[in-house]
């Protein structure tokens, strides 16, 4: 305790950490078909048409849109895999993450 030079022993274990979050972000364009946006939020991030159509219309009319919040491995995933699809139907649809 205090002035005997007793200490209080902590972190006697690695501290295992929470995974931070990240959100992944669709930007608008000018030329990627409507559908195709909805096809990509369908397929690459399980929404149902509704959900797909209203986040579309989102970014579309505010220029970004929120596609899901993930862990940092997950999110990277998610960017990668719907940058290579829109590449390989080239479309300039672009996609990011940010901590959430
Ligand atoms: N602005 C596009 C169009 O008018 C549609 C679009 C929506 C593109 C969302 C990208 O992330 C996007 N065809």
């Amino acid at each position: 305790g205090p002035g005997t030079g007793v200490g209080v022993a902590t972190r006697t274990r690695a501290k295992p950490k929470k995974p931070s979050l990240y959100k992944v972000l669709m930007l608008n364009d000018d030329y990627t078909p409507m559908e195709f946006v909805v096809l990509v939020l369908q397929r690459f991030f399980r929404m149902g048409i509704e959900d797909a159509t209203r986040v579309m219309l989102h970014v579309h009319q505010k220029g970004v849109g929120v596609c899901g919040i993930f862990s940092y491995e997950v999110a990277e995933s998610k960017v990668s895999q719907v940058m290579d699809f829109a590449r390989q139907h080239q479309h300039p649809l672009q996609c990011t993450l940010e901590k959430a």
